[in-house]
């Protein structure tokens, strides 16, 4: 690629966000020119966010160029450059040392969604399978809304994201679309301008919500009860299809006699939002045509996350919302793709079930007297777990231990990185092959390489098979490369390979009409849809209700720290991705305490004021901002931040607890307590 020529090339956002947006790639003598959206793709539309279409921010920005070997202190980010040959070397040495004294089980690789791509995000799980290492359970993200969503429906999937232009009641549900489904919106303003009204169920007046003909601010971890009071009135003014949930669900008498007591008044007191709103509300539900609910994975990010979750997925169900194209609901597409990953996975590598550590709880691995064997040895893909982790201080504190030895393969350095052994050199996506999947719409891509490598990078695939080489591994599979393991993966699954794909760069995977919308039953074996959800953990309501199990529930620490917090992404930046460059930080800005002008007042916090806010966990310094954005009661700090954003040099996470959500793990980032004191100015204060 040494011309100077202009290129154009098709290829698919790699980053974890729910609508992997097909991206036209413009490079010029082997340099990346412009990122941009393909105008053809029919969810992308040629829209895509401020932070891809700056990618070169990161492409020609603070790359990692070489393999680097720690020099000083662990964490203190002072490293020393190494060739790759010495690199795998030291990786393979030190792994096969500390299996030899404690078994397999003690090395655990670790990643997550730095790129979604199937052949590079799942590379490492063949070496884990090949080599008995600890293997990890993915819970961060998705893991509550995904059994909200499945105790009901039985199936991943939902109505079509591009069908929102065609309803006439668009809901965002505990989703910030404006700021991180930006391609979504373009659905939602077209539904507007036909005359469909927009409706937003967030406790903050978020991006969205300033758009909406209405917000509905109710306090976080407070959906189930509202849900469950729209369900009352939906019951009580007939507004159901009985003839629908007769033949598709178990709604039944058990079922009305608990919605009896479940009315607008009981949800008030616990929403704060009007009796009376909350009827108006189920009532528009109710009687328009095709209401589309587009529910976002913010709202599960609560102790209670997955009741509200399966209570709001009721309410399609109860007025049988799906009948109309436009109408229905939708959390996630993932069912829709039958993929056979394991071309990548290797699954029967693995000769003996080895332990799964739940990844969220990385902290408490890391740290605990008794875990057997203990975790010696972590490499890390894919993720920057010391900001984007709860708990982060316990985090910190296991990756500080001086006889742990980490792998850290990454594009730029990171929190995370600085706590590395040793550093590898990671490409980006348009410097490998890979497939992608989606989990917000429901077409499949292919993503080829469009530029050489940037210094010394490897993909995570061409790491995994050296790495597996030097340990004495010899399969095949570790000598493919990408784009043979794509046709495989392509040919196991049942679909055509990239080339014969009738639209070229894309596979359309959307299901069927009846499917999507369940028209023809849910994904249970009966095929009815539950209200009463088969719960594993038998302490969660039996129906439709408010749990209360949240941080404000515990009346002792409420009363200490009498504050609701939390931290939901911010527009600027993807998780932690783009952190590295000046440019997006710029943009981003320092963090902000978000806080209502209640809240300041008897606190003599004024917008700028420098406040420490704190709880058992920790405390952080930032300026706050005073505004009626927020609900009394609630704080909020827009996520995610690096420690150098905090004088106390530690991450935003440092304040998220990380107890496990019911019913299979997870993390509730939004559902954390805190006390705001105000604090003598660091430096002079600015209005934010
Ligand atoms: N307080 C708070 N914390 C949160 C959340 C929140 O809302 N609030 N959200 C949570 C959610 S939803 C998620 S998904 C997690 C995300 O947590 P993480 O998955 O840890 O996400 P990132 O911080 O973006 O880290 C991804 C890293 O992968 C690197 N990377 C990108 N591509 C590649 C590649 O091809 N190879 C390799 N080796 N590395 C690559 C990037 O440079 C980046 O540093 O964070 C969670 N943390
Ligand atoms: N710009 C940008 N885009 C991103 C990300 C990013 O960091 N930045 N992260 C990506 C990732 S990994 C993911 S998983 C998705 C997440 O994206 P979504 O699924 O869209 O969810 P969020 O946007 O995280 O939802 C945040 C909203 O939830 C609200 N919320 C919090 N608690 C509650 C509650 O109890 N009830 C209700 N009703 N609302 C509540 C917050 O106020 C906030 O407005 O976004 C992806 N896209
Ligand atoms: S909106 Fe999401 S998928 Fe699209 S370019 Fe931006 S980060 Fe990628
Ligand atoms: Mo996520």
């Amino acid at each position: 690629m040494a011309s100077n020529d202009t290129r154009r090339h098709h290829t698919a956002c790699p980053l974890d966000c729910p609508n992997t947006c097909a991206l036209q790639v413009t490079t010029e003598g082997g340099k990346l020119k412009e990122v941009a959206g393909d105008a053809e793709h029919p969810y992308t539309r040629g829209i895509i966010c401020g932070k891809v279409s700056r990618y070169e921010e990161i492409q020609n920005g603070p790359r990692l160029t070489s393999p680097l070997l720690r020099r000083g202190e662990k964490g203190g980010g002072e490293f020393f450059n190494i060739g790759w040959d010495e690199a795998l070397d030291i990786a393979a040495a030190s792994l096969r040392e500390r299996m030899q004294t404690f078994g397999s089980e003690t090395v655990w690789p670790f990643y997550y969604g730095g790129t979604m791509g199937m052949v590079q995000r799942g590379a490492v799980e063949r070496l884990t399978h090949r080599a008995g290492f600890s293997r990890i359970a993915r819970t961060v993200c998705a893991e509550v809304a995904e059994a909200g969503w499945m105790a009901g429906m039985g199936r991943m999937v939902g109505s079509d994201p591009q069908d929102i232009a065609k309803s006439d009641l668009v809901i965002l549900w505990g989703i910030d679309a404006a700021a991180t489904q930006l391609p979504l919106m373009g659905f939602v303003k077209e539904a507007r301008r036909r005359g469909a009204k927009l409706v937003v169920v967030d406790p903050v007046l978020n991006r969205s919500a300033r758009m909406a003909d209405w917000h509905l601010a109710l306090r976080p971890g407070s959906d189930g009860a509202l849900a469950t009071a729209m369900l009352h009135v939906l019951w009580r003014e007939n507004l159901l299809d009985r003839y629908y949930l007769e033949k598709w669900s178990d709604w039944g008498p058990d079922l009305e006699s608990h919605l009896e007591s479940r009315d607008p008044q009981w949800a008030e007191a616990i929403t704060g939002i009007p009796a009376e709103e909350i009827r108006r509300f189920a009532r528009l539900y109710g009687e328009v045509k095709a209401p589309f609910i587009r529910l976002g994975m913010g709202f599960s990010r609560q102790a209670n996350g997955a009741v509200n979750v399966h209570a709001v997925s009721a309410l399609p169900v109860a007025r049988n919302a799906w009948k109309e194209l436009g109408g229905g609901a939708l959390l996630m597409t993932g069912g829709a793709f039958h993929v056979n990953d394991a071309a990548v996975k290797q699954p029967g590598f693995m000769k003996e079930s080895t332990r799964i550590l739940d990844m969220s709880r990385l902290g408490v691995w890391l740290t605990s007297p008794t875990l057997e064997p203990p975790v010696t040895a972590m490499m890390i893909f894919n993720a920057n777990p010391v900001a984007t982790l709860p708990d982060s201080g316990l985090v910190r504190e296991g990756f500080s231990r001086r006889d742990l030895f980490t792998i850290v393969h990454e594009q730029v350095m990171t929190d995370t990185a600085r706590f590395a052994d040793l550093v590898l050199p990671a490409t980006t996506f348009l410097e490998h092959d890979d497939l992608y999947k989606s989990y917000g719409q429901y077409s499949m891509q292919s993503g080829w390489a469009c530029l050489s490598p940037t210094g010394l990078a490897r993909s995570n695939h061409q790491v995994v098979n050296a790495l597996a080489r030097r340990l004495g591994y010899h399969d095949a599979a570790f000598r493919e490369d990408e784009r043979t393991v794509v046709a495989r993966l392509l040919r196991d699954s049942g679909y055509l390979p990239v080339a014969q794909w009738p639209k070229g760069h894309w596979l359309d995977c959307r299901p069927p009409r009846e499917v999507r919308q369940f028209q023809g039953g849910y994904g249970h074996r009966d095929g009815r849809f539950r209200f009463a959800p088969a719960w594993r953990n038998r302490e969660m309501p039996r129906f439709p209700d408010h749990w209360p199990v949240n941080r404000r529930d515990n009346l002792e620490e409420a009363a200490r720290y009498p504050l609701d917090f939390m931290t939901p992404p911010a527009m600027e930046v993807l998780n932690t991705t783009f952190l590295a460059s000046e440019a997006a930080c710029k943009r981003l800005g320092k963090p902000l305490l978000w806080l209502h002008p209640r809240d300041a007042g008897p606190r003599g916090i004024v917008s700028g004021d420098w406040v420490k806010v704190e709880n058992p966990l920790g405390a952080l310094t930032m300026k706050a901002r005073v505004t009626e954005e927020v609900r009394p009661g609630l704080v909020v700090c827009y996520s995610n931040r690096k420690s150098e954003d905090f004088p106390e040099n530690r991450p935003l996470n440092l304040l998220s607890h990380g107890d496990r959500v019911a019913p299979f793990g997870g993390v509730a980032f939004h559902d954390n307590r805190v006390e705001v004191i105000r604090v003598e100015s660091q430096e002079e204060g600015e209005e934010p």
